[in-house]
């Protein structure tokens, strides 16, 4: 799955863990004139409620695009109170300012590559529940040709590490994480692979 001729490339992998129907992880992304927006909501636990809260996430935070990462997040966290918690990670892009902000709350993870070098944000600990909660935005400079790697706690490390991107299409990217993930997930594993064509 891709974006129709943007900015933006995108590729996702998603699927639930061994023996399970409902995949606890959510996600949604979504390209403006000016924005692009990736989000990956992890329930906790596993099954049909940890689905539920990851959806609620998303779909607040689907209404809600324009806003900061930092607003999506408090607007997220107010949906869940009384409900299962979840980890969260939001990437957005801003393509007049060319900078990108990205916060997770728990193991969402997020790589970003350049020809020259590869970054990891450290994620904020915990997870959301709809208490208050300390947490930090990251901010850069969006380049073009930018790809970044966004992902739940079910993709390893050990994968990520065989994991080749340079000069890669998004599709690639996913494909190749594919080949070499174990094909029985312990957790529920999602992976999305984005370009910045700056085009
Ligand atoms: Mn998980």
């Amino acid at each position: 799955m891709s974006t129709a001729n943007n900015k933006v490339d995108v590729s996702v992998f998603q699927k639930p863990k061994k023996g399970n129907y409902y995949c606890g992880d959510s996600y949604f992304y979504a390209e403006t004139e000016n924005e692009f927006l990736c989000v990956i909501a992890d329930g906790l636990g596993s099954g049909e409620y940890a689905t539920e809260s990851s959806q609620i996430v998303i779909q607040i935070i689907k209404e809600n695009m324009n806003i900061s990462v930092e607003e999506l997040v408090k607007k997220a966290n107010q949906q869940l109170y009384g409900k299962r918690g979840v980890v969260l990670g939001i990437l957005k892009m801003d393509f007049s300012k060319k900078e990108y902000s990205f916060s997770s709350i728990g193991n969402i993870g997020v790589i970003q590559y350049t020809a020259e070098k590869k970054k990891r944000s450290i994620p904020n600990s915990g997870y959301l529940g709809g208490y208050e909660r300390p947490f930090k935005v990251f901010k850069d400079t969006l380049e073009d040709n930018m790809t970044f790697i966004m992902f739940s706690d079910g993709v390893k490390d050990k994968e990520l590490s065989k994991l080749y991107i340079k000069d890669k299409e998004v599709e690639c990217i996913t494909k190749s994480y594919v080949y070499i993930s174990e094909d029985e997930r312990k957790d529920d594993t999602t992976f999305i692979a984005i370009r910045y064509n700056g085009n």
